[in-house]
């Protein structure tokens, strides 16, 4: 039996919606549950309370035919897709509430043979972790069948496309589908082939977690070489750009790109599931989050040593979003290092310049030094430019502006 009657999606953020959208488009009934009004009112007008690209159309044209509807109660289906958001709570150990919660709300549905597949983030033994939450509620029902009580299939498929072009990696990339048994991965499979064009890797489902997180790990691992060479090359009076890319012509070598920090809710979150679950055996993984959480810091000095030569100096940041041409600041290093500029020089004035954004975030309109402007006019009042994402607006800048200022630029846009 293919599960796809009718797909409820709970959680319509960042993943989804999209992924919602994408099997509504693809001739699937969806349900989208979400416990935000802003977020259930904007899908069934057919928006999109933030930018994707791509996703706006798949979810305007789901809905003006039917196919897609979001509401705050969860529903009776025959899957359920849980991409809901895991933070850290302290210690780095996943919060697994809202995973819990997105669980307690299905259990009462649950009518027996229905597919439950958790795509949010999760440290290893969380699908488990969440089978077992429905089992011991439900006496009823069974993973196997066994004493003839009806089946509940379990599986892992984490998501893992790139913010910016999640409606192509949607479809472009392979899946990794990890069922607490062979059937509820074969189940998963089936569902996942109505839109995924590429190859749908079966496994476990603790082996699907790892994945994901060994991914993510990978990547920060990397980029925190990079970073670590950007400090090493300042020390040593060198460009850390010029460095990589001679370094890059190597057949063996593609060292990443440094910057002022790892920012979003992946990178800078998934590494820490790991090192919490296995603390004494992750030593390198930790090692890499402490060396990008700290780049931040290694920026607010490099302006701290030029501020100080001004007395009420004018700094523009350039670029509040976690990466290029998002609005997404989550866990953004530009706004962090922004927000501690202006809190720790409160001489200085802060001109934040974020072209994908229309007004200031609470955490900086709170501030009294600090305005939201555009790239023009940030730099020709500044006297310090900070550049913190490479934005394509940035990279087209004139840079007859940046004469006689001071520029830290963390991307190496403007070599
Ligand atoms: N960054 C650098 N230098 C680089 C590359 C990235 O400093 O050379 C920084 C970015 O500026 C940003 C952070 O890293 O602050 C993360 O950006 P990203 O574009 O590398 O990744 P995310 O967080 O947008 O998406 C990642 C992706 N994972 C991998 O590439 C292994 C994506 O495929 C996942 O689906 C996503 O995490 C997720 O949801 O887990």
């Amino acid at each position: 039996m293919v599960h796809t009657s009718t797909v409820a999606v709970i959680g319509l953020g960042y993943i989804g919606l999209p992924t919602a959208a994408i099997l509504a488009s693809n001739g699937v009934k969806v349900i989208g549950v979400d416990v935000s009004d802003l977020h259930v009112d904007a899908v069934n007008r057919g928006e999109v309370p933030f930018i994707e690209p791509d996703l706006a159309i798949h979810v305007a044209g789901a809905v003006s035919q039917g196919m897609l509807s979001a509401q705050k109660n969860t529903p009776q289906a025959s899957t359920y897709i849980v991409a809901v958001p895991t933070p850290f709570k302290d210690g780095y150990a996943a919060d697994l509430s809202y995973i819990e919660a997105a669980t307690d709300a299905i259990i009462p549905q649950l009518r027996g043979g229905e597919l439950i597949i958790l795509e949010s983030t999760s440290p290893p033994g969380a699908t488990e972790h969440m089978a077992k939450r429905v089992l011991d509620a439900r006496t009823d029902l069974s993973l196997d069948g066994s004493e003839d009580r009806p089946i509940v299939h379990f599986a892992h498929c984490p998501e893992r496309v790139l913010p910016g072009r999640v409606m192509i990696e949607l479809v472009t990339n392979d899946r990794i589908i990890g069922g607490l048994t062979t059937a509820a991965a074969e189940q998963a499979r089936d569902l996942y082939q109505v839109f995924c064009g590429a190859e749908l890797h079966l496994t476990d489902a603790t082996t699907a977690e790892m994945a994901k997180l060994t991914e993510n790990s990978f990547r920060d691992v990397n980029i925190a070489f990079a970073n670590e060479l950007s400090v090493i090359a300042d020390k040593l009076g060198i460009d850390v750009f010029e460095l990589i890319e001679l370094s890059n012509k190597h057949p063996r070598v593609n060292i990443l790109q440094p910057g002022p920090g790892v920012g979003g809710h992946c990178i800078a979150v998934d590494p820490w599931f790991i090192v919490s679950a296995v603390p004494d055996e992750a030593r390198l993984i930790r090692t890499a989050r402490e060396v990008n959480d700290n780049k931040p810091e290694v920026v607010l000095g490099k302006v701290k040593e030029r501020a100080d030569r001004f007395k009420n100096p004018v700094i523009a940041t350039l670029g509040l979003a976690f990466k290029p041409d998002i609005d997404d600041l989550r866990e953004s290093p530009a706004l962090m290092i922004t927000k501690k500029l202006a809190e720790r020089h409160p001489e200085a004035t802060i001109l934040a310049v974020e072209p994908n954004i229309a007004e200031l975030p609470d955490s900086l309109a709170s501030l009294d030094n600090v305005t939201l402007t555009d790239t023009e006019d940030a730099i020709s009042r500044a006297d310090i430019v900070v550049l913190l994402v490479d934005h394509k607006e940035f990279k087209n800048t004139d840079r007859a502006l940046l004469i006689e200022k001071a520029v830290i630029d963390t991307r190496g846009v403007w070599r």
